[in-house]
């Protein structure tokens, strides 16, 4: 199925599109199911931050043991909706994750982009429960542009001024003192001064995704409703994609879990743990 130009239109323009009823009731159980099973069998990549109002949970490349992810990721429309995106008929999937917030949580998803992969790199947020703007992922419109790779605050800081939220998303960036900063800008201070930037986000239904490239600058707040807000995501590169330079602590984690990427940096995105796809 070909998705509307609009959509296109905007993921080019803007770096993030809202597809509405992009998945079925189907996939949006399938996937809600495979996050009960894989909270059963964590893998290492497992987060849970629990300020004790309400958790905030991840899980990173588990479909590898969690049949729902492995069926979603092969079969459903995300990677035809990729592969529109990234204008290629052949494309790549990087990486399966999902994130849930439980109602409380007032961690937020800093602001922050997905750098540790350079070049075509898209990825397909859908909602899995009905997830209204207040708590929901938002993005500044066109930061796909700005040019340059922008670390989250928490890279720069001293560890002990982050909050856990903002340590995991620094987890894997590289030790700052061996790399040349001048490759990176440092993600400014969008919460400080939110009528600067031009944000954009959406209430979300179940199946509603957001189609986004890596790129587009983004965040969430925590979730002070009183529901759950589930959301799984997959990734998606073409084979010009490259491992990023600030990315070898990604590199060496995903062989020290056993995943055996056999990447390195500055190289290509190939092999088992990131499988082709032809449409
Ligand atoms: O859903 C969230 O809170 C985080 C999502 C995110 O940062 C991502 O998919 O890149």
């Amino acid at each position: 199925m070909a998705i509307r130009p609009d959509y296109l239109d905007d993921y080019h323009a803007h770096g993030v599109a809202c597809i509405r009823k992009a998945f079925s009731d189907e996939w949006v159980e399938l996937a809600r199911s495979g996050i009960e099973r894989n909270i059963q069998a964590p893998s290492p990549f497992f987060r849970k931050l629990d300020n004790g109002n309400g958790a905030f949970l991840s899980d990173s490349w588990s479909r590898r043991h969690i049949p729902e992810f492995e069926h979603f990721c092969h079969a459903s429309p995300a990677g035809r909706i990729a592969s529109q995106a990234l204008g290629s008929h052949r494309i790549r999937l990087a990486q399966d994750t999902w994130f849930v917030k439980q109602p409380g949580t007032s961690d937020r998803t800093p602001w922050h982009h997905d750098t540790v992969i350079q070049g075509p790199f898209c990825s397909i947020w859908v909602a899995l429960d009905p997830i209204p703007r207040s708590a929901t992922l938002e993005f500044v419109r066109g930061s796909h542009a700005w040019g340059k790779i922008l670390m989250p605050k928490s890279f720069f800081a001293d560890a002990s001024k982050h909050s856990a939220a903002d340590s995991y998303y620094a987890e894997f960036h590289g030790d700052k003192s061996r790399l040349d900063a001048s490759l990176f800008g440092e993600v400014p201070d969008i919460e400080a001064d939110r009528d600067a930037y031009d944000i954009i986000g959406w209430d979300m239904e179940p199946g509603d995704c957001v189609l986004f490239d890596a790129r587009t600058v983004h965040g969430a707040p925590g979730n002070q409703t009183s529901r759950v807000a589930r959301r799984f995501v997959t990734r998606w590169v073409t084979d010009d994609a490259y491992v990023a330079p600030h990315a070898q602590e990604m590199v060496d984690a995903l062989e020290k879990f056993g995943l055996e990427a056999g990447l390195r940096v500055g190289g290509p995105i190939r092999g088992e743990l990131f499988p082709e796809f032809i449409f």
